[in-house]
């Protein structure tokens, strides 16, 4: 017996890669439905071999239903999450509307998945932002051996983390620049960003610091230990796809880069690539598609007592949403629901 399982937003970027991983991961499905808004009704979305038709979220009775993948804004997640959960069915959110909820459990299955019993409280468990998913991973396990005092982060974030359209602006404007009498501004973007970078992903909050890089902080305090300092600066790069960020740690005890690299290689959900030559490490092109983590240029860091640095890459789409939730259904059918 499997589970009957609801996919909603089924017709985005995340959407489409959450029923992508189901189907690839045989997930134990009994009965699928892709539900989205009135407007895209009816659209054609792959599951595995199978082609579903996209039903209207806005009628949708969620009762009788096991699980159901949300990847839809927060707006659209306030009108029929809760109302889902309700009627019985677990939600595994994608939005941030839930993530800092103490109610609500943020699970990234290779780092805190004993979270997964607070499911109850609300019937929702929150799924991160993409770019503290692929951190958490790498961080939690070198945690555990030296403990993390502090951590610097900057991101290089694809511009698939804004969606769709997000990836039109990037398509648009690269050809515009070889054909100026086709100006394509940024509409998406606050500037260019077809050959360019842009410090500033969501929006500014009174300290100067912007929503995504408050996400960062706030989300690996939740998932691993809320004494953890993290400063982070996330920042927009002309890729289509893969977040990259490098990473500087500072630990309580001293952590030998060869320990850590060692400690890497055995940890879940992590592929350490890290050969100290041309190429001897992985760039975001290299990871879209894939379940992993790469890990690369795991160095010391001479300039304080404790310190490593590391360079982390992932496939956005997949470990920074829709792998990650997919993860977290089979570890609530594992370890709760237990039908599959
Ligand atoms: C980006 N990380 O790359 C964002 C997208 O809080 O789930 C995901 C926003 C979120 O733009």
């Amino acid at each position: 017996m499997g589970y009957r399982v609801a996919v909603v937003g089924a017709t985005g970027n995340v959407g489409r890669e959450m029923l992508n991983i189901l189907a690839e991961r045989q997930f134990p499905v009994d009965e699928i439905v892709a539900l989205a808004s009135r407007r895209s009704l009816g659209s054609e979305i792959s599951f595995g071999d199978k082609t579903l038709k996209s039903k209207d979220l806005d009628t949708f009775d969620f009762t009788g239903w096991d699980i159901a993948l949300f990847a839809v804004g927060s707006e659209a997640t306030k009108k029929y999450a809760a109302a889902a959960a309700k009627a019985g069915c677990v939600v595994i959110d994608n939005s941030s509307l839930y993530r800092y909820d103490q109610d609500v459990p943020l699970i990234v299955p290779e780092v805190n998945p004993e979270a997964v019993h607070g499911y109850s409280k609300k019937n929702i468990i929150a799924n991160p932002n993409c770019s503290t998913a692929q951190m958490v991973v790498a961080l939690k396990p070198l945690h555990d051996r030296a403990g993390i005092k502090r951590v610097v982060v900057s991101t290089y974030q694809s511009v698939s983390g804004a969606g769709k359209e997000g990836i039109d602006e990037l398509w648009d404007q690269t050809k515009s620049i070889y054909n100026p009498t086709d100006d394509k501004p940024a509409t998406k973007f606050t500037k260019q960003i077809a050959f360019n970078v842009i410090p500033h992903i969501d929006v500014f909050l009174e300290d100067g610091s912007t929503k995504e890089e408050w996400k960062m902080v706030a989300e690996t305090k939740k998932i691993i230990d809320s004494k953890i300092k993290v400063t982070a600066t996330c920042v927009r790069v002309p890729v289509f796809v893969g977040h990259a960020e490098a990473i500087n740690i500072e630990f309580e005890d001293h952590l030998d880069e060869a320990e850590a690299r060692d400690i890497l290689r055995e940890a879940p959900g992590i592929m350490v690539i890290d050969k100290r030559e041309d190429g001897g490490y992985v760039t975001p092109v290299e990871c879209v598609g894939d379940f992993a983590t790469f890990i690369s240029r795991i160095r010391q860091d001479s300039t304080i007592d404790n310190g490593l640095n590391l360079w982390c890459v992932s496939d956005n789409l997949r470990k920074g949403a829709a792998l990650n939730a997919v993860q977290i259904a089979e570890l609530l059918g594992r370890e709760v629901l237990k039908k599959g």
